[in-house]
């Protein structure tokens, strides 16, 4: 193929819009004939309206995965040795579907796990919820979005009736001059993101939420901006002192709140005790920086409240995102033209990936499977009854906890999640997964959980694939084509397809893209995120489309205008309130530990960690440190230290920083083995989203006798 394709960033969901062209050089890996270093196609940016024609080091660099020296070229089973050999596929997908057949008769359909991705197409997802309910017949399925997107998505759906991160298109912060960013990074987390910053920066209306002085935080350093530096785990008391402000200082929109929501009262009453003194010793942000805060945001600036992951993976994580909510409520700013509310989806197709059935509570079109009609209706679609549908399953950490367990999970087929790096407390993880009779992984790398699998089906990536993945605005775009992809991968609907007949399962498994998305349009009709209205062409003609978008109806680019999704129109004000136990705090020499992310890994750095020029700039894990801290226990800038709790140890070099809080520390989670972050967090989950704790918890930290610096391997782990 030569000619250029126009498409997206593999990677994250603001998914930056790029036009790749073929070199020439051959696809796949590299032999001794070919060159490792020649990609296939060449990377440039393209205007698109949220990424503007930039893109950041990793999208830059994507191309260089599809002929890395370790991508899988062939399926892998383990053999009588104990190793992994390269095998036909179809031995490989006999083996897997006679095991699943086994383990299905002899323990019941539910002791068959599937772990999805918010990374799949719109048309994987979809395939793989049917694919589940279908022809395995099992309801435990959920995906690595539970670590994502799940407390803002619960926190949507109870206030609004929806949840579509952005309810607007991203340009419209272009106008913003006053935006609140609550747990976000985006300078470092989606680069092109702050070019809609600028306005809101050049009105001095940047405010930056985070205990970590972040790139994003810097971006208010000319001093007309605000960085607020709370104690992590702190942004429930911090926003409720914000709404006990707006309150006392009459700075509600009354008018808003009498026409559009419910709710008031209880919201007021539950906000009293938290006058700003009391904010100020729980949170150690002033009083004065609060109430300043409270009247800028109500200034009647167009004003903008934007969450992240730092609010959100907590324990209270959906109580967290409501008060956000409740306070942007109050200022009258969802669905006011100029302002809003939203939550800044992660993963590529993070917001796609949570519409169609991944989901263990979950049926396309962001339906309910304990839903009488919505059951009745994708059954008509799948063409079956709706008793063959399973019932609810349980959520990820759930899922994740009944590996090998009686009565559990005894197979787990994983398409598109490193869940032996991203879990919280991943040591049981391990524990769990070796005790499986089956583990399955589809991935275009040997991931750490592909390497503990019994089989691993090697697939295409995304310059070799078709389909469609819906952006963080909720707008439905196409992935196309450039490339053939190399002979030994397949296309993961294949597989699912293949399996399916091989297990004797009646229902459809198209094969074609287009026809599996002419399938989830029928299945969607009618549902929350409707997408009958889209097709393949109108995405080919660069239409924009916005769900929901009806059949026979128009893109929505902007919810919220005249009524939120409830019945009755209203949006719902929710009291929260602060659990004091809700989570461990560190006394004596403990230390918070602060999990995120770093600009040139992404994820589990499955991917990225192979990718030599983003290995090279950060190549192995770093703790960061205040130099307060440091001088407290004793460690020194590039010391090896320790960081340990009752779940794990890792090791790791520290860099003292004037950037974080003396009371944390920072790891990113994106180093694989041992310098795996999560070793070390709590598996405690929300009890309304099921979001585990990643970004608070405790640990202890020590100076290790000096080791010399060790070479890394590819991994990223010292070899
Ligand atoms: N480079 C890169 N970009 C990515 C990704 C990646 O892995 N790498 N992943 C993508 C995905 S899936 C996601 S979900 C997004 C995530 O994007 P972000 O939400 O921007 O990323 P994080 O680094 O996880 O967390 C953001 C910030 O939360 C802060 N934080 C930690 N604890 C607290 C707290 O208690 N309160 C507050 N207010 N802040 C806190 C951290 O210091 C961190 O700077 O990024 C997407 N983009
Ligand atoms: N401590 C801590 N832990 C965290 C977080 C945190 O902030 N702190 N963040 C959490 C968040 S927000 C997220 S989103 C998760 C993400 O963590 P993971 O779920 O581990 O995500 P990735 O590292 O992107 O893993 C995706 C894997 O699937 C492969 N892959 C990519 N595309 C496809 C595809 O189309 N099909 C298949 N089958 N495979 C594919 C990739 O090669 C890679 O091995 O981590 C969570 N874990
Ligand atoms: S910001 Fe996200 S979508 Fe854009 S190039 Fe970087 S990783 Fe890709
Ligand atoms: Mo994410």
């Amino acid at each position: 193929m030569t000619r250029s394709a126009d498409t997206h960033c593999p990677y994250c969901a603001l998914q930056c819009a790029m036009t790749l062209t073929p070199t020439g050089a051959p696809a796949g890996r590299p032999d001794a004939t070919t060159d490792a270093a020649a990609a296939p196609v060449t990377v440039a940016g393209r205007d698109f309206p949220t990424n503007r024609g930039g893109l950041c080091k990793k999208g830059w660099t994507s191309a260089e995965l599809l002929t890395a020296p370790s991508r899988l070229g062939a399926p892998l089973v383990r053999g009588a040795d104990g190793a992994l050999h390269e095998t036909s596929w179809d031995e490989a997908l006999d083996l897997v579907a006679t095991s699943l057949r086994g383990i299905r008769s002899a323990h019941g359909a539910d002791a068959v796990g599937v772990f999805g991705g918010g990374g799949l197409t719109n048309e994987k997802a979809y395939l793989l919820g049917k694919f589940a309910r279908l022809a395995l017949g099992t309801s435990r399925i959920d995906y690595n979005g539970r670590y994502c997107m799940s407390s803002a998505a619960a926190a949507g759906n109870r206030a609004f009736g929806v949840d579509r991160g952005l309810p607007f298109p991203l340009e419209d912060l272009d106008g913003a001059e006053t935006v609140l960013l609550l747990g976000t990074n985006v300078a470092e987390t989606m680069p092109p993101f702050i070019g809609h910053l600028a306005g809101a920066q050049a009105a001095g209306g940047l405010v930056v939420v985070d205990p970590r002085r972040t790139a994003t935080a810097r971006l208010t350093d000319d001093g007309r901006g605000l960085h607020v530096q709370p104690v992590p785990g702190t942004d429930l008391p911090l926003l409720l002192g914000l709404i006990h402000i707006v309150i006392a200082e009459r700075l509600v929109d009354l008018d808003y709140i009498g026409s559009r929501t419910v709710g008031f009262d209880r919201v007021r009453r539950s906000v009293a005790a938290w006058w700003p003194e009391r904010v100020q010793s729980v949170t150690g942000v002033a009083a004065l920086t609060l109430k300043r805060l409270a009247r800028r945001l109500a200034s009647g600036a167009n004003t903008y409240i934007l969450t992240g992951r730092g609010v959100e993976q907590h324990v209270d994580g959906t109580d967290t995102a409501t008060a956000a909510i409740n306070l942007a409520l109050l200022l009258g700013l969802p669905g006011r033209a100029g302002s809003g509310y939203g939550t800044l989806t992660g993963q590529g197709n993070g917001q796609g990936g949570r519409e169609h059935g991944q989901k263990c509570d979950q049926l396309p079109g962001y339906r309910k499977i304990v839903d009488p009609e919505a059951r009745a209706h994708v059954a008509r679609v799948w063409g079956v009854s709706p008793d063959v549908i399973p019932g609810p399953g349980v959520p990820a950490v759930e899922l994740l906890k009944l590996l090998g367990a009686p009565g559990g999970v005894r197979a787990l087929m994983v398409h598109g999640s490193n869940l032996v790096v991203s879990s919280p407390n991943v040591l049981d993880v391990r524990a769990g997964l070796e005790r499986l009779d089956l583990l399955v992984v589809c991935d275009f790398f040997l991931s750490e959980t592909a390497a503990l699998a019994d089989v691993v089906l090697p697939i295409t990536q995304w310059a070799e694939e078709e389909g469609t993945m819906t952006s963080l605005e909720g707008r439905v775009i196409r992935r196309r084509r450039a490339l053939t992809p190399p002979d030994g991968v397949r296309d993961e609907l294949w597989i699912l397809h293949e399996l399916a007949e091989r297990l004797g399962s009646t229902a459809a498994f198209d094969t074609d893209p287009e026809a599996v998305f002419e399938e989830l349009r029928l299945a969607s009709e009618g549902g929350i995120a409707d997408y009958s209205g889209i097709d393949y062409a109108m995405l080919d003609r660069g239409d924009a489309a916005y769900w929901p978008f009806p059949r026979g109806g128009e893109s929505t680019p902007r919810l919220f205008v005249d009524r939120f999704a409830h019945a009755d129109g209203l949006a719902r004000l929710v009291p929260v309130a602060v659990r004091e136990s809700a989570r461990p705090v560190a006394t004596g020499d403990e230390i918070t530990l602060i999990t995120g992310r770093l600009l040139e890994h992404y994820q589990s750095g499955a991917q990225t960690r192979r990718v030599p020029e983003l290995l090279a700039a950060r190549p192995e894990l770093i703790a960061s440190l205040h130099p307060a801290t440091g001088l407290r226990l004793g460690i020194e800038d590039d010391d090896r230290v320790e960081v340990s709790n009752v779940r794990g140890i890792v090791h790791c070099r520290a860099r003292l920083t004037p950037d974080i809080r003396p009371d944390a520390v920072f790891l990113p989670f994106h180093y694989g083995d041992e310098q795996t972050a999560n070793l070390l967090t709590s598996d405690e989950v929300d009890p309304i989203s099921a979001m585990p704790e990643f970004k608070t918890n405790v640990v202890g930290i020590r100076r290790l006798a000096s080791v010399p610096a060790m070479p890394v391997a590819e991994s990223g782990v010292p070899a």
